[in-house]
């Protein structure tokens, strides 16, 4: 018999909704001792979290955070509001014994990131960033093939994530759904929202950055705000390129921008080693890419005229997250990274082993987004402690 586990959901927007998809998943396809139980949401808007709540059959619905946090029969706070609220709910949840998992980025920066850390080690509280990118089967397989040796020793890692919502001049910052276009809210641009992504997905496969270069672009410098009505200057950064060199001695390079017509959700890696390479592409998010140059435990070359890149259909049950799903052959989507990343923190709780990527790991990638806007500014390289 499995154990409920009672959510209360902050937050009613994009992230609201994919991770209230996954509570409602999770038990259906994975066996775990706790069941989620969706207990609570709470947003300000009372029209709107009420239809939210009957949307996604929540038992109730709260209009105050502090007040949803108080209940007793709430076990795990979920954080998907805008990311200048992280810090405050994260650091009473924990001060209230609830388990949090937080939305991406952690934080607005390093020294909120920090402490939120400090308050859910200090609470002895379980925790979780929703970098759910993680979670694609095929990226999943990439580190499986990294840590099996098939890569050999590192030389270059290459990241891309496009998209192109915000070209035209007349998108304004601020409120619903375009906070991440106002930097009191956001924290940054494209750094802190989408190569956060890319920078957990390195550091996962490729280990810790070791040091960073970067520049910035804001292409649309004012901007109607969605509150006030008025123009006001952007704040945030449109596009960021940087170049990167690991701890290990491999390069990197990394790119984002909303400013790529035509770009979507274009969430792209390729690592390339002695051994191997492997490549991946969100738009085509079924599929790894795999080139073999030589065996890894005898190192013996593959014969020249038989290499070639596999393209490799990541729905078998011997693939990461596969034998929760379908039958092979048949594929999954962008919900299931949640489920899949949920699944996963139901476990943790089971085996009492953090979850990763924890609120530490969490911090980890600020700190390299931080020092990415600290290169651009200063136009200097930027260590990372
Ligand atoms: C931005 O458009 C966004 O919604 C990000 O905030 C998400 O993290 C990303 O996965 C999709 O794009």
């Amino acid at each position: 018999m499995s154990k409920p586990l009672n959510i209360g959901m902050i937050g009613y927007g994009f992230m609201g909704r994919a991770h209230s998809n996954a509570y409602r998943q999770v038990s259906q396809f994975f066996r775990r001792e706790y069941r989620p139980v969706l207990k609570a949401c709470c947003a300000r808007k009372e029209d709107q979290i009420k239809a939210f709540a009957e949307n996604w059959g929540y038992e109730s619905y709260e209009t105050d955070w502090r007040k949803l946090i108080e209940r007793k029969d709430i076990d795990v706070i979920d954080v998907g509001s805008p990311n200048n609220t992280h810090k405050e709910i994260v650091l009473a949840a924990a001060k209230a014994g609830k388990m949090i998992v937080c939305e991406k980025p952690l934080a607005m920066n390093i020294a909120e990131a920090e402490e939120m850390c400090e308050a859910v080690e200090k609470a002895g509280v379980a925790n979780m960033v929703w970098f759910n990118y993680r979670r694609v089967p095929a990226i999943s397989l990439a580190k499986q093939v990294v840590d099996e040796g098939r890569i050999g020793r590192p030389f270059h890692y290459r990241a891309t994530y496009l998209q192109d919502w915000t070209i035209a001049t007349d998108v304004p910052q601020g409120g619903a759904g375009l906070w991440r276009l106002d930097a009191s809210v956001a924290g940054s641009g494209v750094t802190g929202d989408l190569l956060a992504h890319s920078i957990d997905t390195a550091e996962w496969l490729n280990g810790p950055i070791a040091r960073v270069s970067a520049a910035t672009e804001t292409f649309v410098k004012e901007r109607v705000h969605a509150e006030t009505g008025k123009k006001q200057p952007v704040g945030i950064d449109d596009a960021c390129m940087f170049l990167a060199v690991f701890k290990n001695g491999s390069m990197g390079t990394f790119e984002s921008t909303r400013y790529a017509r035509g770009r979507k959700n274009y969430n792209t890696f390729e690592l390339n080693g002695e051994a191997g390479s492997v490549f991946f592409d969100l738009e085509d998010p079924q599929y790894l890419q795999y080139f073999k140059y030589s065996d890894p435990e005898t190192g013996k070359k593959i014969e020249s005229h038989l290499t070639g890149w596999q393209k490799i259909h990541v729905t078998n049950p011997e693939h990461p997250y596969m034998k929760h799903w379908w039958v092979p052959g048949c594929t999954i989507g962008y919900e299931h990274t949640f489920t899949n990343a949920l699944a996963d923190f139901l476990e943790s709780l089971e085996t009492k082993r953090p979850v990763q990527p924890d609120f530490r790991s969490g911090l980890r990638t600020q700190k390299v987004c931080d020092a990415v806007l600290d290169s651009a500014k200063s136009g200097r390289w930027v260590e990372i402690s």
